[in-house]
């Protein structure tokens, strides 16, 4: 399996980490982080290179010395020198340097004077204020370092990731920009992005074009962009001024399906594909699949899967999570898609916090081609939102009952979004929610209940009969605020005995019904509710972000209570 020239550059830049934490002279730390990023950015396969004698010290930066390092990690896929180091030194260290404005440098002074080679260390040595003191460190860094700690929690890094919807607008007008780029054939998103994760680390995205196009030229000249960190005649990567990366490669036609593959990832994913390739004596990469030299394909993506015997596998699904097994036996679901979505089953007016009327959210609704909207307005709890209380509520029932009576094409349901309260009961009298097609439930306040309290909360409303949809179950917002603390398996369980339905509500900033919990919900035998939580007629189409998270969580149509049409919803809300 060739090593990808990123594979080399990674090596040789963790070496020269690993070599400035222990002090190594600073002119052989940049001989290796020079040579890292002139590998990273050079156009040819450089293991391609090696494997056929050719000469790399045409490769910028490299010496004679680093060349037979390379040539090294392209036969053994490591290099010893590196291995023998990191035997030397503690791991933690490597987490150290991560950390934002500490590096190698400042990792081996806590190193050396204080003997921290853990995060955990760190941070004991940070809160007895030990590390203020050291050279080249302050009192504020000290702070910093405590919360950068803390804001890495258990995940382990401190990466700044974007919401799809953020890049989703980004990545729009990059990719018009570049498609007017005389020459340019293909232009797509392929990473993370493609996969729509809800939060994306950076922007991979792949061009052909004809020869002559200077696409990297025009492409670093985009007005957006802030930092132009690399570029090379077929990758380049730059900062956009959101802060966002934006790596572009540009790839042959022959190798489009190849690179689309290689480059959507999950990293976990190709590198079983990969393994399925060389159990069939097939080297598969971002160029293609090889039978010992010979490219035998890769213009499509479905010719890669073909070659080790698989069914076309979804983006969203592609994460090693089983995926690989279920196509090969044949059981992939049939995720839902949009077309499948026949209404939608949260929504606000002006009535409380809403900005549009009835009869506007539901010309609005008609217009995307449901048949049905359901009006969920908040119920008197929540008093910052003017929420509903019985009186009122009355009001908008015979409201919406006049106005269905006017409306054609599109019926609105009649519901509400009532708060959980603290003891479990619901926020309005049982002879109101009588008169309702259906009650969707939500927390709205108390969010920091400790689990076991948090979950009898919600059962305790599950158990209520009037109960319909959990909505936000877990009322995580990315970015702002933590889900609270719930034991999801127990909920679900009393949502399956209750026949209580569990939303995923698609504002992408909430999307907290995540894919792991819509995949459980699945399996549980838990239906879900797809909502948009609408407070305008123009939100409607979020639902494309909570359609991406229910694909992610390997949903298919009859998961989801909103595919279905009037009749046989209103025949299930019955019950
Ligand atoms: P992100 O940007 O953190 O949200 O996640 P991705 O999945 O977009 O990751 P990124 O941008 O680092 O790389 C894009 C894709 O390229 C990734 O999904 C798989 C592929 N890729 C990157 N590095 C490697 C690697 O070392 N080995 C393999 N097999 N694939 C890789
Ligand atoms: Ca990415
Ligand atoms: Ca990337």
């Amino acid at each position: 399996m060739p090593v990808h020239n990123t594979e080399i550059a990674e090596i040789f830049n963790e070496y020269a980490d690993l070599l400035e934490i222990e002090g190594t002279n600073q002119y052989r730390v940049r001989a290796y982080r020079n040579a890292a990023r002139n590998i990273s950015v050079f156009s040819r396969s450089i293991a391609e290179m090696a494997n056929q004698k050719e000469d790399l010290s045409r490769i910028p930066g490299l010496g004679e010395d680093l060349t037979v390092k390379v040539f090294d990690i392209v036969n053994t896929g490591k290099l010893l020198q590196l291995e023998k180091l990191k035997e030397r030194l503690p791991a933690g260290l490597l987490d150290i340097i991560r950390l934002p404005g500490l590096g190698p440098k400042r990792a081996g002074v806590l190193y050396s004077k204080l003997g921290v080679t853990s995060i955990e260390q760190l941070e004991a040595a940070a809160k007895q204020h030990k590390v203020r003191e050291l050279p080249g460190f302050s009192v504020k860094m000290e702070e910093n370092i405590l919360e950068d700690i803390k804001r890495r929690g258990k995940a382990g890094t401190s990466e700044k990731r974007y919401k799809l919807f953020t890049v989703e607008e980004i990545g729009k007008d990059l990719l018009s920009y570049l498609k007017k780029i005389n020459g340019v054939k293909r232009v797509a998103i392929a990473g993370s992005y493609r996969r729509r994760k809800e939060t994306v680390g950076d922007l991979d995205i792949l061009v052909t074009h004809e020869k002559q196009a200077d696409v990297m030229q025009q492409f670093t000249e985009y007005e957006d962009v802030e930092r132009i960190v690399s570029r090379g005649e077929t990758r380049s990567t730059v900062i956009l001024r959101s802060g966002i990366q934006i790596d572009l490669r540009s790839v042959a036609e022959d190798s489009y399906g190849a690179a689309m593959h290689y480059f959507t990832g999950s990293k976990a994913h190709n590198i079983a594909i990969r393994k399925k390739g060389v159990n069939k004596g097939l080297k598969i990469n971002e160029y293609g699949v090889f039978q010992g030299d010979e490219l035998i394909t890769g213009r499509t993506e479905e010719e890669i899967y073909a070659r080790v015997d698989l069914p076309y596998i979804e983006p969203e699904l592609r994460e090693n999570n089983g995926e690989i097994e279920a196509a090969q036996e044949g059981k992939l679901p049939k995720l839902i898609s949009l077309q499948d979505i026949n209404g939608d089953l949260h929504s606000h007016t002006s009535a409380t916090d809403g900005r549009s009327t009835l009869e506007e959210m539901a010309r609005a609704a008609k217009e995307k081609g449901y048949q049905y909207l359901a009006i969920t307005d908040h119920s008197k709890h929540v008093t910052v939102a003017h929420g509903l209380d019985a009186e009122r509520l009355a009001q908008q029932i015979d409201e919406i009952e006049r106005l269905n009576d006017r409306l054609d094409g599109i019926v609105l349901l009649k519901g509400i979004e009532v708060d959980i309260l603290e003891d479990g009961s619901l926020d309005l009298p049982h002879d109101i929610l009588k008169r309702l097609d259906l009650v969707v439930c939500a927390v709205h306040y108390k969010f920091n209940l400790p689990a076991d309290k948090q979950t009898e909360r919600i059962i305790r409303g599950i158990d209520n009969s009037y109960f319909t949809i959990l909505a936000h179950p877990t009322g995580r917002i990315i970015g702002e605020r933590e889900p609270y603390q719930l034991d999801m398996e127990r909920l679900m369980k009393a949502a399956r005995e209750t026949g209580c339905i569990l939303e995923l509500n698609a504002q992408p900033s909430r999307l907290d019904l995540t894919e792991v919990y819509a995949r459980m919900a699945k399996e549980m035998n838990v239906m879900v509710a797809i909502s948009t939580d609408s407070h305008s007629t123009n939100e409607f189409d979020s639902m494309r972000f909570g359609i991406y998270q229910a694909r992610r969580g390997w949903l298919e149509p009859e998961d989801v209570l909103n595919t279905r049409s009037r009749k046989e919803l209103q025949k299930l809300l019955k019950k």
